[in-house]
C-alpha cells in the first residue's frame, strides 16, 4: 500500500463532504439505492479509503430539529470518530436549501423572517464548525435564485446577499472564529436561474463587501462546466486575485443534468489542466471532492468512487510533472517565448516609452505568418495523458 505512488497521504489534503460519500443515490426519478450511513460510519469509511478531511453541512451531522442535548451528544461522538480515524474537519457550511422554508431562497428571500432565519442558521453552523476546528466556511446559494424574475429585482437580491454576508463576517470576527468565507457559484439547479451564476460574478461582488479580505471563492468543476465555461480559467483568475479559498473537484459533461461525477470521469484532459495549474502554482488548500458514486453502486462502490477521485488526482499530478519535464514540450515552449523581431517593450508607462512604441514599425505580416505548433503541443499532451510518453 505505502509503495503505491498513487496512495493518498495527509499532505495531499483530500477531503470529502459527508453528503458526498453519504449520498444514498436518490435522483428526481428514483428512490435511494444505498443504505444511509451515519456520520460516524462515514468517517470510518473515509478513514478506510485514506482521506484527510471530512466536510459537512450543519444538518448532515445534526438534524434540523435536534434538541441542544442531542446536538451535543452527536457532536461529541463525531469528534471522537474523527480522532479515532485521523480525520480533520477543514470546512463547514450550512444547508439553506433542503427545508421548505427556503423555497424562495435564504439570504435573498422576499420574506424578512426567512432572511433572518437564514442568518440565524448560518451562525449556528459557524458555531458548530468552530467546535470542530473548521476555518473555511463555504456558502453555496443553491436556492438564491428565481423561476420568474417578477418576484424581485435582481439587484435587490445582490444587496440582501451582501447584507447577510457582512453580518456573518462580523459574527466571525466578534467570536474570534477566524473563518475565511468561500462563495460557490452555480448557474442553475435547483432554481431555474441562480444569482451569481459563475465564479467570475462572485469575484466582482467580493470587493463591495465590508470585509473583502475574509471572503474568497469555492469554484466547482461541474458548476463552471454547466455554464459552458473553462474551470481552469476561473480558478486561475481566483488564484491570481488571492481568492482561491477552497475548491470543489468533480466532473460534468457540458449540457447535461447536474451530474457530480467522480473527478476526471468525463473530461480527463480538462482535469489534467486543472491539476497542473493547482500543482504549478502551489495551491496549498484542501482538495475537496464534491461528487457522488453512480446510482448503480452500493457501499463498496462508494469506496471505489472515493478512491478513484484521489487516485485520478495523483495520476494527473504525475502527468503534470512529466509534461513540465518533457524535452519536446520544453523546447516548444521556449521557442514560443522568443521574439521573432526586434521591438520596444511595453513595461511601465512614460511619455518616452509611449513615443518609442508609437514610432516603431512592426513587420505585421511576419507576425501573422508565424507558425505556433500548438497542434504538436496538444498532441504531445494527449500522448502524455494516454501513457505513450
Ligand atoms: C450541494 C451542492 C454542492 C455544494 C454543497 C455545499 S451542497 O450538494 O451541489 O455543489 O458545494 O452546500
Ligand atoms: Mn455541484
Ligand atoms: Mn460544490
Amino acid at each position: 500500500m505505502s509503495d503505491d505512488a498513487y496512495a493518498p497521504r495527509p499532505e495531499h489534503k483530500f477531503s470529502f463532504g459527508l453528503w458526498t460519500v453519504g449520498n444514498p443515490g436518490r435522483d428526481p426519478f428514483g428512490e435511494p439505492v444505498r443504505p444511509r450511513l451515519t456520520p460516524v460510519e462515514l468517517v470510518a469509511l473515509l478513514g478506510e479509503v485514506g482521506a484527510w478531511g471530512v466536510n459537512l453541512h450543519d444538518n448532515d451531522l445534526v438534524p434540523i430539529d435536534a434538541t441542544a442535548a442531542e446536538r451535543d451528544r452527536i457532536v461529541r461522538d463525531f469528534r471522537q470518530a474523527c480522532a479515532d480515524h485521523g480525520l480533520v474537519v477543514p470546512m463547514v457550511t450550512t444547508n439553506l436549501f433542503t427545508d421548505p422554508a427556503f423555497k424562495d431562497g435564504a439570504f435573498t428571500a422576499n420574506d424578512p423572517a426567512v432572511r433572518a432565519l437564514s442568518v440565524q442558521k448560518a451562525m449556528g453552523a459557524m458555531d458548530l464548525g468552530a467546535e470542530l476546528g473548521a476555518k473555511i466556511f463555504v456558502m453555496w446559494g443553491g436556492r438564491e435564485g428565481t423561476e420568474t424574475d417578477g418576484c424581485r429585482r435582481p439587484d435587490v437580491a445582490v444587496r440582501r446577499f451582501r447584507e447577510a454576508l457582512n453580518f456573518l463576517c462580523e459574527y466571525s470576527i466578534a467570536n474570534g472564529y477566524g473563518y475565511r468565507f468561500a462563495l460557490e457559484a452555480k448557474p442553475n439547479e435547483p432554481r431555474s436561474d441562480i444569482y451569481f451564476a459563475t465564479t467570475g460574478a462572485y469575484l466582482g461582488f467580493i470587493p463591495t463587501l465590508d470585509h473583502p479580505e475574509l471572503v474568497g471563492v469555492n469554484p466547482e468543476v461541474a458548476h463552471e462546466h454547466m455554464a459552458g465555461l473553462n474551470m481552469t480559467h476561473a480558478v486561475a483568475q481566483a488564484w491570481e486575485a488571492g481568492k482561491l479559498f477552497h475548491i470543489d473537484l468533480n466532473d460534468q459533461v457540458i449540457g447535461r443534468y447536474d451530474q457530480d461525477f467522480r473527478f476526471g470521469a468525463a473530461n480527463p484532459k480538462a482535469a489534467f489542466w486543472l491539476v497542473k495549474f493547482l500543482e504549478d502554482v502551489g495551491y496549498a488548500g484542501p482538495r475537496h471532492f464534491d461528487a457522488h458514486a453512480y446510482r448503480t453502486e452500493g457501499v463498496e462502490g462508494v469506496k471505489d468512487f472515493a478512491r478513484g477521485c484521489m487516485r485520478t488526482y495523483l495520476i494527473l499530478k504525475e502527468k503534470a510533472a512529466r509534461w513540465n519535464a518533457d524535452p519536446d514540450v520544453r523546447a516548444l515552449l521556449a521557442g514560443l517565448a522568443e521574439a521573432t523581431q526586434a521591438a520596444p517593450g511595453v513595461g511601465a508607462f512614460s511619455p518616452d516609452t509611449a513615443a518609442a512604441l508609437k514610432g516603431h514599425r512592426f513587420d505585421r505580416a511576419a507576425l501573422g505568418g508565424r507558425e505556433l505548433a500548438y497542434e504538436r503541443l496538444d498532441q504531445l499532451t494527449t500522448e502524455i495523458l494516454l501513457g505513450v510518453r
